[in-house]
């Protein structure tokens, strides 16, 4: 792994040299993947080209709310990563700025599309399937199946196992609640809310926490994506995933350029190396198994089989709409968690 890691170094610092790129400032950064991930692309690209990067990290629902307090004062210039919905609303908010990179030929149609539908005031960088995490040993353990629907989720056997993140907080938790509704209808995806809740130990803040949870024994299931289970196997936790029978969703994790970066042109140079094969290849290197934007970067093995996954067709604008979600989310407060478990 380390070896792989100096190779893609030294080919960057190429690339880098060859294109004749100058050192810049610094970039001011919100990261929504895991710290992994963001520790590699800050310390890489800052070794790489001199600059200086400064990383925030938070969830995709609370980077959201960050760049919507510091509106009249931007102190961020990049978002990198986390659920798309959120990244389409700041750009229907006017939060981030359009730019059309010259790079978008080269990445998958889905991509390119989050951008267009965001006027190009964000662009996908990966993409991940919303599915179920379990514990094996502690399903065996409790005698309790593995859950393969949606309609499993609701068996009273399953009563305070499931964890799932607070949509309120969390960009993951809302693709889960854009699912039901584009798969049941709305009031049918509230009324599955509604009894889903009973079986809800916690809702946690981040999107990732409740796999964790599940790696750690802490809860049986989970409703994640799955491309975050790998990292915890490797770590040698007991956790396996599964998808939905009835269909589910994906994120289109996205990158966008905040409106009145201070640093701009740095922005710029930093966000068209985020979407370079090599850069898109740390997310695998830094144990990261989204599916990459890029059509030339390379595609791990843990990398989720898209083929073999029933998907919704997701509509994306129409659930990555500011009234939309804040409608949806706002339901789910009024309608379910008030509701007592
Ligand atoms: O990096 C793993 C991942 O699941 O986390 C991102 C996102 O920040 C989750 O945000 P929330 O806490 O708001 O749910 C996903 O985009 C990414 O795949």
């Amino acid at each position: 792994m380390k070896s792989a890691l100096r190779t893609l170094v030294a080919t960057l610092v190429a690339g880098l040299c060859a294109g004749g790129a100058q050192a810049a400032d610094q970039v001011n950064i919100i990261c929504s993947v895991q710290a992994e991930w963001c520790n590699m692309i800050g310390s890489v690209y800052a070794r790489t080209t001199g600059t200086r990067i400064n990383i925030t990290m938070k969830g995709s629902g609370e980077s959201l709310a960050q760049l919507i307090a510091e509106k009249d004062n931007p102190k961020t210039d990049i978002w990198f990563g986390g659920t798309g919905d959120p990244h389409l609303q700041a750009a229907e908010q006017g939060l981030t700025l359009e730019y059309k990179s010259p790079s978008l030929a080269q990445l998958y149609p889905w991509a390119q599309q989050q951008a267009e539908q965001a006027k190009y005031r964000t662009v996908g960088i990966y993409s991940g399937p919303l599915g179920f995490g379990y514990n094996p040993e502690l399903l065996a353990k409790k005698k309790l199946p593995v859950p393969k629907s949606w309609a499993d989720l609701l068996k009273p056997e399953y009563k305070g196992d499931i964890q799932v993140a607070n949509p309120a907080s969390s960009g993951t938790a809302y693709t889960m609640i854009a699912t039901l509704v584009q798969l049941m209808g709305e009031d049918k995806a509230f009324e599955y809310l509604k009894v889903l809740h009973r079986n809800v130990g916690q809702y946690t803040r981040t999107g990732t926490g409740p796999i964790k949870a599940v790696a750690r024994g802490e809860t049986a299931v989970s409703i994640s994506f799955v491309h975050d289970a790998p990292q915890e196997r490797m770590a040698g936790f007991p956790v396996e995933t599964v998808t939905p029978s009835e269909g589910t969703g994906a994120e289109i994790g996205s990158m966008s350029i905040i409106k009145g970066a201070r640093n701009l042109e740095a922005a710029k140079k930093f966000y068209e190396w985020a979407l370079t094969p090599a850069a898109q290849e740390m997310a695998a290197a830094a144990k990261q198994f989204q599916l990459p934007s890029n059509k030339n970067a390379k595609v791990d093995p843990n990398v989720p089989d898209f083929k073999s996954i029933r998907f919704i067709n997701y509509d994306y604008a129409k659930y990555g709409a500011s009234n939309e979600r804040k409608r949806l989310i706002a339901r789910w407060e009024k309608e379910v968690n008030s509701l007592p478990r």
